[in-house]
C-alpha cells in the first residue's frame, strides 16, 4: 500500500516554501493520491497539525476505512459551513485552494473564511506525484495492457465500410470486458480529412478505402490511466500520405532517443521536431509532445514547448505523441507511454506502430 503520510509530507514542503498554514485538496485525483480515499465527494485539508477531512454519510465509514491518519469529519447539511469550519478550527490564516474549485464553492468558501488569506495552486501538486514508485508502474503497465489488449480485438474487427463510431464502441466494449474501471478519456476516432481535427469525437462517417484513422484510446484502472494513439491505415493509402504517416514515426523514433534521465523534457520536445523542420512541415504540428500520465490523464511532466524548468528523472511517466495536421485533408498521430528509468527510457506500449486494414 502506497505511504501517504509520507505524500503528504510533500503537501508540508509546499506550505513552508510558500508561507501557508495549509492546502485545501478537492479533486478526485489529489484526495485518492494524497489520502487514498476514493469516495466521489470530500474536501482534505493538510496542515502541519495533521490532516483532516470533510464527508457526507455516505462516505464516513469508507473515508475512516482508506483514509489512515486522516481525521474524518461528518457533515448533515451545510457542507461548506463544516468547511470552513474545520479550516478556521485548524488556526489556518493563509491558504491555498485547488485551481479546480468551482467559482460558486470559491465565493461561498470566501465568505464563510472572513480574513482568511486565499490563494490558488494546481501544478505544484501534480509535480509531487510526477515521478512515480514501483507499485505505481506496476498500475500503469496494467492499464496499458489492459488498452493495448481491447484494441487489438478491435483492429482485428477493423473493416473498410464501418463507421468511426463502430470502431470507439467496439473498443469501449473490449476494454471494459477486458478489466477497464471506465475509459480514461472519450475515444477520439478522427478518419480521412476528420484526422486533422486532433481530437476529433466519433461520427457515424463511413470509412473509406486510403483512409488513414487516427484512434486514441486509453483505460483507467486501479487509480491509474492509459494514453496510446494509432493511425491506422485502411486500403490502399497514397504515397503522399504514406510519406506523412512515415515521417511522424521518424518524429516519434527521435523523440524516444532523446529520453534519458537529466535531459530537458524541452530537449525531447526539440528533438521530435527534427524530421518536421527538414521537411518544412513543423507549421502542421501542434506546439506539444506529450503529457505525464498517472491518477490523471494530463498531469506533469508537460513536455511542450514553453516547460524549461522540468529535467527527467528516473520513475517519470509521460507520453510521446507527436503529429501532423492538415486541415481538410489527413491527420497522423503516433503515441507511445514511456518510462523514464536509470539509463535511459523503456516504452511502454507494445502495439506496433504501422498496422493495415482492408
Ligand atoms: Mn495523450
Amino acid at each position: 500500500m502506497a505511504d501517504y503520510r509520507k505524500r503528504r509530507e510533500g503537501l508540508l514542503r509546499f506550505l513552508d516554501e510558500r508561507g501557508l498554514d495549509g492546502v485545501l485538496l478537492i479533486s478526485y485525483e489529489n484526495r485518492r493520491w494524497f489520502a487514498g480515499f476514493t469516495g466521489s465527494l470530500g474536501y482534505l485539508l493538510v496542515t502541519r497539525g495533521g490532516a483532516f477531512m470533510v464527508v457526507d454519510m455516505r462516505y464516513t465509514t469508507q473515508a475512516r476505512q482508506q483514509a489512515e491518519g486522516v481525521e474524518i469529519i461528518e457533515y448533515r447539511a451545510d457542507r461548506l459551513g463544516a468547511v470552513a469550519k474545520m479550516i478556521l478550527g485548524c488556526g489556518v490564516k493563509r491558504l491555498a485552494l485547488e485551481a479546480c474549485m468551482t467559482l460558486d464553492e470559491y465565493f461561498v468558501l470566501k465568505d464563510r473564511l472572513g480574513g482568511v488569506e486565499l490563494s490558488c495552486e494546481q501544478e505544484y501538486f501534480t509535480e509531487l506525484r510526477m515521478v512515480k514508485d514501483a507499485e505505481e508502474i506496476q498500475a500503469i503497465r496494467s492499464a496499458i495492457e489492459c488498452a493495448e489488449t481491447a484494441f487489438g480485438q478491435t483492429v482485428r474487427m477493423m473493416r473498410i465500410g464501418m463507421t468511426e463510431k463502430d470502431i470507439a464502441d467496439e473498443f469501449s466494449y473490449r476494454a471494459c470486458k477486458a478489466g477497464a474501471d471506465k475509459l480514461a478519456f472519450d475515444t477520439i476516432v478522427g478518419s480521412g480529412p476528420r484526422g486533422a481535427l486532433a481530437h476529433a469525437f466519433p461520427t457515424g462517417r463511413v470509412i473509406e478505402n486510403g483512409d488513414m484513422v487516427v484512434c486514441d484510446l486509453g483505460v483507467f484502472m486501479d487509480g491509474y490511466c492509459s494514453d496510446m494513439t494509432r493511425t491506422v491505415l485502411f486500403g490502399d493509402v497514397s504515397p503522399e500520405h504514406m510519406r506523412i504517416f512515415r515521417l511522424v514515426q521518424e518524429s516519434q523514433d527521435a523523440a524516444f532517443a532523446a529520453v534519458r534521465p537529466g535531459v530537458r523534457a524541452i530537449d525531447v520536445e526539440n528533438a521530435h521536431r527534427v524530421p518536421f523542420l527538414r521537411e518544412n512541415l513543423d507549421n502542421y504540428a501542434l506546439r506539444g509532445l506529450g503529457h505525464g500520465i498517472g491518477v490523471e490523464i494530463h498531469e506533469c511532466p508537460r513536455v511542450q514547448i514553453g516547460n524549461e524548468r522540468t529535467v527527467l528523472s528516473p520513475g517519470m511517466v509521460f507520453t510521446l505523441e507527436p503529429g501532423l495536421y492538415f486541415p481538410g485533408d489527413c491527420g497522423v498521430r503516433t503515441e507511445d507511454d514511456v518510462l523514464v528509468t536509470e539509463n535511459g527510457a523503456e516504452n511502454l506500449s507494445h502495439t506496433p506502430h504501422e498496422i493495415h486494414v482492408g
